[in-house]
C-alpha cells in the first residue's frame, strides 16, 4: 500500500512537471518580419533567427510581455515591435517599448502607460499613408464619457514618439475586442470590433477613419456569443456561437455586407 502511495505520488508530480512544460513551450511565439529573419518571443526574450535558424541577436526585457504587435510604424520599411509589458498583479500592462527590428533589435522608446489601464497593443494604417498607427487599448473614464470602458486610443509615431491621434470616447457599443484589417480592400485598415448588443448578444462592428474620428461601417448579424477575434495569414477569424453550433467564421464583405462565413480551420 505504501509503494503504491509513493508511485501515486510521483506520477502526480511528473503529470505536474509535464503540464507546466508544455505551457511553457506555448509562450514561444515565432514571427516573420522579413524575407529573412524571423524573431522567437519567448517569456521576456526576443531572439532573431536568420533563415538558417542562427541567432542575429536577442534583447531581454525586465518584466513579461503582455501583448505586441508587429508592423512599420516609422515608414522606413523596417518593422518594429511594440510591446505591452505586464504591470503588477498581471491584471493590466504597464509599459509599451517599441523594438526597431533589423539584423540588431534597437529599443527606440519606452513609456509608462499604466495610468490609463492598457490591456492591448494593436497596429493598422488607418489612414493608408503606409505609416502603421500605434492602438492601445485602455480602460478608463473620459471627458464625454465618464464611466469605466474599454476604449482604443490611437497614436502615431512621430517625433521619436507616440503622438495621441485619437483619444475617442467610445466605440458605439460596448466590446470585448478589437483589430484592425483592411476588410473592403482600399488600403486603408478600419477597426474591426466585437460589440455586446442590450440582450447581451454579440455583433462584429467595423469602423472607417474620416480624419478626425471613426465612422461607423459595416455590421454583422447577431450571435449568441463571438469570441477569439483574430487576424491570422490576411484573414480575420472569430469563433461563433449560435443554438447548439460553435464554429470558426472568417469576415467577409458580400454584396455590401458584412457576413461571418463557416471555414473548416481550428
Ligand atoms: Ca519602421
Ligand atoms: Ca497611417
Ligand atoms: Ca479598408
Amino acid at each position: 500500500m505504501k509503494y503504491l502511495k509513493k508511485v501515486f505520488i510521483w506520477v502526480i508530480l511528473i503529470s505536474i512537471i509535464l503540464i507546466i512544460f508544455v505551457m511553457r513551450q506555448d509562450d514561444v511565439i515565432m514571427e516573420l518580419y522579413d524575407e529573412e529573419c524571423h524573431i522567437k518571443i519567448d517569456n521576456k526574450e526576443i531572439t532573431i533567427l536568420n533563415n538558417r535558424e542562427e541567432r542575429l541577436d536577442t534583447y531581454i526585457l525586465k518584466e513579461k510581455i503582455r501583448g505586441y504587435s508587429i508592423g512599420d510604424i516609422d515608414g522606413d520599411r523596417l518593422d518594429e515591435l511594440i510591446l505591452l509589458t505586464k504591470g503588477r498583479m498581471n491584471r493590466w500592462g504597464k509599459e509599451i517599448v517599441i523594438l526597431k527590428l533589423g539584423q540588431k533589435i534597437e529599443e527606440i522608446y519606452r513609456e509608462d502607460f499604466s495610468k490609463l489601464k492598457p490591456w492591448k497593443v494593436a497596429l493598422g494604417d488607418i489612414d493608408g499613408d503606409g505609416k502603421s498607427e500605434v492602438s492601445i487599448g485602455v480602460y478608463k473614464k473620459t471627458q464625454f464619457h465618464d464611466v469605466m470602458a474599454k476604449r482604443p486610443f490611437i497614436y502615431s509615431y512621430e517625433g521619436h514618439r507616440l503622438v495621441p491621434k485619437w483619444k475617442g470616447s467610445r466605440l458605439s457599443k460596448p466590446f470585448t475586442d478589437y483589430v484592425f484589417y483592411d476588410i473592403d480592400e482600399d488600403e486603408m485598415d478600419e477597426i474591426i470590433s466585437i460589440e455586446v448588443l442590450e440582450n447581451k448578444e454579440k455583433i462584429v462592428n467595423t469602423y472607417k477613419w474620416e480624419g478626425f474620428g471613426f465612422q461607423g461601417f459595416l455590421e454583422s448579424k447577431s450571435f449568441i456569443d463571438i469570441r477569439d477575434l483574430k487576424v491570422i495569414d490576411g484573414c480575420v477569424y472569430v469563433q461563433i456561437k449560435e443554438k447548439g453550433d460553435t464554429y470558426i467564421g472568417e469576415l467577409k464583405i458580400k454584396d455590401n455586407n458584412l457576413i461571418i462565413e463557416r471555414v473548416n480551420i481550428r
